[in-house]
């Protein structure tokens, strides 16, 4: 028998083996799917389907304005119509296809076979897909929210909207924006310890950067929104006056909290399609990125600066002339990093020998619309222009064609690059070439003119306008403009159905293309790759079409199945050393069954059945206790052999990981979110204009102390466990102590918070209140950490070299100590005499 022969059958052994372990059930059990390439083709459909309501949304704004005084929808409609077009655009379709994108492609370009959580994964899509559900049948019930997709105060507060609609958009969106949050830590963890041996940092695809600096943008970018959201939903709900200026609150620090998301939120979105379009560009111009590194140092310059620009949305607000110059200078900066973006694509293209193809074509149309939309952002960045242009479809134009030019022609890029990969097949390209033009038209014919009517003094946001402003013809022209962009979105659709259908089969690689992802077979199996690649160049260097065989045959890492565990390895996170074996859960409903219960708490709140809302929040705190029991081990494994001559040992044996970094990402998002909870404190203290000196509560110090010492107490309980297991002592009574400690700490804050008396009389309880109650929190928490390790332990899943679970718990009990700590020390110097 020859050679290829007894390869071929042991690769088909091998695939179907590693799919009998990999694949999800048929029938209902895909609802138990937690594989990466399911729930990442879900996440991209379901964007997709929000982004066509959302374009009808957008389409039916174009209806109204397309003439004046128009009758087809009044205010109230159309106030919830533009509201939700933006909602939706922002939160339901950029972010989600961004997370969709990264989670199918992700561990296919680092040579992984799943991401680092997969049921955190799944969970994360129930989440956006209920929490998204609930904005739409809002919409169809004709209560969705109507203030804005910014929802500024006082306009949502509870005297100016009365209705529910406001609590939607906070209830849901922040629902939605748990989810991206914890699919940002997972793509960081996923990033730096989830790669192919060898794969040091440096080598790693561009594509990796970016959505490396894009996860860590949400980590420090949501958690002010999500603060923000909960504080006006706690004005809303239970009258805290954080925005009311009558009681010590300030409308602006909405804006602030808002646009510290808001801004760094449009790189959010922009990032991801530029590390698209920055590895489309070599395949095509059959030239290596040029500026690799040049670029990485820009990404990450865009991530840190964007975080130093969000007052630019807020200088017509009245702020000092000092505080206007510095963030008009910050606004115009940012260009210079994008340039360098910009020209590292057109340098590439120059090196190489480009070939044109309608991924390229799309490119094209995305640049020369980015570019105009750039230019107008800088003369927005310009104060006394600003002035001008605030609120008028100016804005509208500059932000569509960021938007569209930055994301939207990126991504149908994209689709034509990156779906062979999913379905197989190639684009038939019949139809390409005049959806394009169809849409480029249609777009320039919408939104140029926008420039103009805002130039002429229209305002957004109104419903209509008089013949006698003289804009009819204007709107008319563009509205036309927007059906025509419709019509190239449907033949868009059209062409991708073609493709489905009629589309030619290939095996690998069509594009030529030099990055991993092209190694896999083509529609990938559930595992991505049968076996790990070894790799030992950059990685945006490699020959899919010579590793994809080997790969398959087995020739590489973890290149057999072994006691039907799901495994892909850990790496170092410098060197890409292989460092475990990872082993990943089964599929499993807990993580549908999590969601729902999430979203049964989500609409107690929303319709303020509080008490009620405990049942679900159990049973969400309990179902996440339940992830936890098939995880781990009993006893201490052997070093498993990943390849001929080399082991590692299986992932709870080692010192950090992926969990461990999970708790540390997740306390650094927590950390944020503290901070810009302080931020909050300092900034009503400091600006709002009627803050008593000295009326306020007196924060009692006989209690506040012993809360901290017992805060304290309980770290060094933690900590104490840990060093018992370690050194293989009983640790039963540390972790008693510990939970007691935080038990204590919990009933001294929750006695301060009664004795502050009616928070809802002025900010400053309403502040101190949120102090005490979030460092409460954190000591509840707190204990669920303790007795959760007393019981891995009792459970026999913890020994000296298997001591993570407690070590995770330790981390949080030292954050509890400092926040309880910090979060005292501002309640009782707000409360000084
Ligand atoms: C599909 C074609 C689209 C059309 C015809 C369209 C049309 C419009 C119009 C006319 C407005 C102004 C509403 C007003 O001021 O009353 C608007 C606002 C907006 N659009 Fe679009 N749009 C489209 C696509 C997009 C996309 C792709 C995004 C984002 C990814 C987006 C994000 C927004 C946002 C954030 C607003 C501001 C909403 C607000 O003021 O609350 N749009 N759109
Ligand atoms: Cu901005």
């Amino acid at each position: 028998m020859d050679e290829g022969n007894t390869r071929a059958r042991s690769s088909i052994r091998l695939h179907k083996e590693l799919s009998a372990i990999w694949d999800a059930p048929p029938g209902w059990g895909r609802l138990a799917a937690v594989n990466h390439t399911t729930i990442g083709k879900r996440f991209m459909l379901t964007a997709f389907v929000f982004f066509l309501i959302g374009g009808l949304l957008g389409m039916l704004i174009r209806a109204q304005l397309a003439t004046s005084g128009s009758a087809f929808i009044g205010a109230p409609i159309y106030n919830q119509i533009f509201t939700m077009h933006g909602t939706i655009m922002m939160f339901l379709f950029a972010i989600p296809m961004f997370e969709g994108f990264a989670i199918y492609l992700l561990p296919k370009m680092l040579g992984a076979r799943d991401m680092a959580f997969p049921r955190l994964t799944a969970y994360g899509y129930w989440c956006y897909l209920f929490g998204g559900s609930i904005l739409i049948v809002a919409l169809l019930a004709g209560v969705a929210p109507n203030g804005g997709w910014f929802l500024y105060t006082p306009l949502n507060s509870q005297p100016y909207s009365p209705g529910i609609n406001a609590d939607i958009w906070l209830l849901g969106i922040t629902f939605v924006e748990i989810s991206a949050l914890s699919a940002a830590i997972e793509i960081i963890v996923s990033i730096l310890r989830l790669r192919a041996p060898g794969m040091s940092i440096e080598r790693m695809p561009i594509m990796a950067w970016y959505l490396l600096v894009t996860a860590f943008m949400m980590l420090f970018g949501f958690p002010p929104l999500i603060l923000g959201s909960i504080l006006l939903e706690l004005e809303r709900a239970f009258d805290l006056p954080f925005f009311d200026p009558t009681r010590g609150g300030d409308s602006l620090l909405w804006q602030h909290l808002f646009w510290l998301f808001g801004h760094p939120e449009v790189y959010i979105i922009f990032l991801p399609a530029a590390g698209a379009v920055s590895m489309m560009i070599p395949t095509f111009a059959r030239h290596e990125l040029v500026g690799y590194r040049s670029v990485i140092l820009a990404v990450m310059a865009v991530g840190f600066l964007s975080f130093g620009l969000w007052v630019h949305h807020m200088f017509t607000v009245g702020i000092p002339h000092l505080a206007l110059a510095f963030f008009s200078a910050a606004s115009g900066l940012v260009a210079i990093p994008t340039a360098v973006q910009l020209f590292s694509w057109i340098a590439t293209i120059a090196q190489g020998r480009p070939r044109f193809d309608v991924p390229m074509l799309y490119l094209g149309g995305a640049f020369v619309v980015f570019i105009l939309g750039g230019l107008t952002g800088v003369m927005l960045a310009m104060v006394p222009f600003n002035f001008q242009a605030h609120d008028t479809h100016f804005v509208v134009a500059h932000l569509h064609y960021v938007l569209v030019g930055g994301f939207v022609f990126p991504l149908l890029a994209a689709t034509y690059y990156w779906l062979p990969h999913i379905t197989g097949r190639m684009a038939r390209h019949s139809v390409s070439v005049p959806a394009f033009w169809l849409l480029f038209g249609g777009f320039n014919l919408t939104f140029f003119i926008m420039h103009l009517t805002g130039l002429l003094g229209m305002p957004r946001r109104v419903w209509t306008y008089p013949e006698a402003a003289g804009w009819d013809i204007f709107n008319l022209i563009s509205s036309v403009g927007s059906f025509v962009m419709a019509a190239g979105f449907a033949l868009f659709a059209v062409d991708i159905v073609l493709q489905l259908r009629f589309g030619e089969r290939f095996r690998r690689n069509p594009w030529r293309a030099r990055t991993l992802e092209w190694a896999t077979p083509t529609p990938p199996p559930s595992y991505a790759f049968a076996s790990l690649p070894v790799i030992s160049d950059r990685a945006d260097r490699l020959d899919p079409d010579r590793i994809g065989p080997e790969l398959a045959a087995g020739r590489g890492y973890l290149g057999a199945a072994r006691n039907g565990w799901m495994e892909t390895l850990g790496v170092d996170i410098a060197s890409g050393e292989p460092r475990e074996v990872v082993i990943l859960p089964r599929p499993t409903y807990l993580p549908l069954f999590t969601a729902l219960a999430t979203g049964a708490f989500v609409l107690c709140l929303l319709f303020k059945a509080y008490a009620l809302s405990i049942v679900p929040l159990l049973v969400v705190l309990g179902l996440f206790l339940a992830w936890t029991v098939s995880s781990g081990s009993r006893r201490d494994l052997e070093d498993l052999p990943i390849a001929p001559g080399k082991t590692a040992p299986p992932h709870w044996q080692v010192e950090r990981p992926p969990s461990w970094w999970a708790m540390s990402f997740t306390l650094t998002a927590d950390g944020v979110f503290f901070a810009s909870l302080l931020f909050g404190v300092l900034f009503l203290r400091v600006v709002s204009p009627d803050w008593p000196a000295s009326q306020g509560p007196v924060l009692d110090l006989r209690l506040a102390l012993p809360a901290i010492a017992a805060a304290g107490l309980a770290a060094l309980a933690g900590r104490h466990a840990v060093r018992r297991l370690l050194s293989g002592r009983p640790l039963a009574v540390a972790l008693v102590a510990c939970a007691g400690a935080h038990l204590a700490a919990m009933a001294l804050l929750v006695a301060m918070i009664v004795a502050l008396g009616d928070p809802t009389v002025h900010a400053n309880r309403a502040t101190i209140f949120a102090l005490l109650a979030f460092a409460a929190l954190h000591a509840a928490l707190g204990m669920i950490f303790a007795a959760f390790g007393l019981w891995r332990e009792r459970s026999g899943l913890l020994s000296p070299a298997r001591s993570v679970d407690l070590r995770i718990g330790a981390m949080w009990h030292g954050a509890s100590a400092v926040v309880v700590t910090i979060a005292l020390l501002f309640a009782w110097i707000g409360s000084a005499p």
